[in-house]
């Protein structure tokens, strides 16, 4: 027992009982006496990376405390005291340290990159801020639901420097959202010390700025931690509205293990030791009594019993056995495809009323179905896709959102774990990179990772031949394509536009669906009025021939029959792939086997895209059949330009024709 000095840290019992003193006391030493033990295993070399929280239990502790376990904590890798203190056996947390499969991920991701649905923990990714916009999705989730729970989300103060932030507090404000942002500021980020992070006095000034209130409070001291937090928590459960707390503390070790603390001053560890929490709240606590050496001893002893048989039950649990099947069933949530097939009566659409018509009966279908996007309400978007939903639906439904792609797709995400569905619209294909990293590094993993399904649809309104230039005429489906965990549709037609919609959103995996802007008024067809789905992965055959095969999607598909209109004597399979991400490959090999022949067209510039994947396919399993070299039919590698004839020279429209013949005389 080490010896008890007396406080350093001003502690006020307040009215709280000497049971839950005590149980402050012991939640506070679990995380001490496992991160000792670990400190201990990573010297002996049987820990690979460790992050530590030595210093800073009193806000895991004392902010997990306040909530109650039904309530959501998105935790940091410093939060040890969340994991402890809502009570997750320790032989999981060791197992998922050690890449065990009784850990919460089947050894696919470390540390604390982990959620789990049944303590109601959402694990960071490494990214850090990404966890800020995904707490507003669940705290939307509860505002919807009235269901008068708070979201606790952490961040350090170097996350604070992201855009995420920034985003997670605006959105939040505006929608009064029932979250508590949670500032960890613990003087260094990595290396860099706060005055190089951010010039301004306390980082919970910026609260003000956002219209959120917000508090400064002593990250070390477990009843302040505590009892502040608890009334604010009630006061939100009370009146739903974002609030933002500056813990002041401090990180006495290294970044990471290896890393070491050789740049940060010696007397302000030192500084920063004498304030330890649990330290100090142990005089405390023995100087009134509360605690007695006996009940100490019984603390450490029973903690350190658990910590070791937790241990040699996690070393004994066998590696994981690696299955190739496992991994690959593990990327996408497995999919129960209800078909639902329309009535014959049928109206004459446009892609885009095609497109609004699916998503509005999908809306009817779905009540817990979310639409977000910039003007979308009112305004009805930018193409009027949800033009008179906010009168159908109502605001809550139909979210007009802050310009903050990726606050918006988080919030999606959020709004998935809370068990709902989202549409996201992005006003233009283009602008996703705003809000790229949550796409491919959340929504994308979430599934493999940790079994969470990112039930999220990001309609795309994409493609050029519209004269407006490098920004708002990308057709960008290959940036997503190349991510395992995503499913890409893109529709060349009204009546699939409206029936892969609907299957998109009933899909709990996240999907990109693309929307050709060239197309949205000038193809028509006759579509069926009631709600209908279509499978994913089936391409659909729209010409038959005999000398070659002709493989495309969205405007491509297009293209490729008027050409064929204008060379009645080219007899040629057209494929409409329909959806890249499941890609219906043997439609493919079948039609290719059967011609000999394989011209791929898309609109995208040439390198890195579909039309070289499915080349390398064709060579692969088809190599036997082919009479000609697979033909590829690309824009130029150059950005899409904006004046008329620029674009017309960029685009592959124009060299399809030429192409086509030149492989046909092979
Ligand atoms: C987007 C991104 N950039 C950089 C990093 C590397 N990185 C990981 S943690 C970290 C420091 C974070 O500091 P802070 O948010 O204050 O948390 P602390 O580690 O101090 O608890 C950095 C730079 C990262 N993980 N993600």
């Amino acid at each position: 027992m080490p010896t008890i000095t007396k406080s350093n840290i001003d502690f006020d019992k307040r009215n709280l009982t000497d049971k839950s003193l005590l149980k402050l006391y012991y939640n506070m030493l679990k995380p001490r006496l496992i991160e000792e033990k670990m400190l201990i295993l990573l010297r002996q070399g049987k820990v690979s990376k460790w992050f530590s929280g030595i210093g800073q239990e009193a806000i895991s502790v004392g902010v997990t405390m306040a909530l109650k376990p039904s309530e959501y904590i998105l935790p940091m890798h410093r939060n040890l005291g969340v994991f402890t203190t809502r009570e997750i056996p320790l032989h999981r947390l060791f197992c998922q340290w050690q890449g065990k499969a009784s850990g919460f991920t089947k050894g696919r991701d470390r540390s604390f990159h982990f959620g789990t649905q049944e303590y109601n923990i959402v694990g960071m990714i490494s990214h850090l801020g990404p966890q800020l916009g995904v707490a507003d999705g669940i705290a939307l989730a509860n505002l919807l639901k009235k269901n008068g729970k708070v979201t606790a989300v952490f961040t350090g103060e170097g996350g604070t420097s992201e855009g995420d932030f920034h985003e997670a507090l605006n959105v939040a404000s505006v929608w009064q959202l029932p979250v508590m942002f949670c500032i960890e500021n613990n003087g260094y980020g990595l290396s860099t010390p706060t005055n190089e992070q951010y010039h301004c006095k306390h980082l919970a000034d910026r609260g003000k700025g956002y219209g959120i209130e917000a508090f400064v409070l002593d990250g070390n001291n477990i009843i302040e931690t505590y009892t502040k937090v608890k009334k604010l928590v009630e006061s939100i459960r009370k009146r739903p509205r974002p609030i933002l707390i500056e813990f002041e503390t401090f990180r006495r070790r290294g970044h990471e293990e290896a890393s070491g603390t050789k740049y940060v001053p010696k007397d302000l560890i030192e500084a920063w030791e004498a304030k330890d929490p649990i330290e100090n709240f142990r005089s405390y606590l023995y100087s009134k009594k509360i605690l007695t050496a006996k009940i100490d001893e019984a603390y450490n002893a029973e903690i350190k019993a658990e910590i070791d048989s937790a241990l040699d039950s996690a070393y004994a649990e066998d590696d994981i056995r690696p299955s190739e099947t496992e991994e690959l069933n593990d990327v996408y949530k497995v999919v129960d495809y209800k078909e639902h097939t329309p009535n014959k009566e049928t109206k004459e659409l446009r892609l885009i009323d095609a497109i609004s018509e699916g998503l509005r009966q999908s809306m009817e279908k779905h009540n817990d179905l979310i639409l977000m996007g910039q003007d979308i309400a009112e305004y009805g978007g930018v193409f009027k896709i949800t033009e008179g939903f906010v009168k159908q639906f109502g605001k809550e439904r139909v979210r007009n959102t802050p310009i903050c792609e990726s606050a918006i797709v988080e919030a999606g995400m959020g709004l998935s774990i809370a068990g709902m569905k989202a549409v996201v619209e992005m006003q233009f294909a283009d602008f996703v990179t705003s809000g790229f990293n949550p796409v491919v590094n959340y929504l994308a993993k979430s599934h493999y990772r940790w079994q969470q399904q990112a039930d999220v649809v990001i309609r795309m309104p994409c493609g050029g031949g519209v004269a407006a230039g490098p920004f708002h005429s990308q057709t960008n489906e290959a940036w997503f394509t190349k991510t395992p965990g995503l499913k890409v549709i893109y529709p060349a037609f009204p009546y699939d536009a409206k029936g892969l919609l609907a299957t998109a959103i009933n899909d709990p995996n996240p999907v990109l669906f693309f929307e050709h802007k060239a197309l949205y008024r000038s193809i028509r067809q006759d579509v069926p009025t009631d709600y209908y789905t279509l499978p994913f992965g089936k391409a659909s055959l729209l010409k038959e021939g005999e000398s070659v095969t002709i493989i495309t999607y969205g405007a491509g598909v297009h293209w490729a029959l008027e050409t064929l209109e204008k060379n009645s004597d080219i007899s040629a399979d057209v494929i409409d792939l329909r959806t890249l991400q499941p890609l219906d490959k043997d439609a493919i090999f079948n039609s290719v086997k059967k011609t000999g022949r394989a011209i791929i067209l898309q609109e995208d510039s040439m390198f890195g895209g579909i039309a070289s994947d499915i080349s390398a396919m064709l060579m692969e399993e088809c190599f036997e059949y082919l009479d000609a070299p697979v033909k590829r039919v690309a824009s130029m590698e150059t950005p899409i330009p904006f004046a008329a004839q620029l674009e017309e020279q960029y685009m592959a429209r124009g060299k399809f024709e030429g192409s086509l013949r030149e492989l046909l005389s092979y």
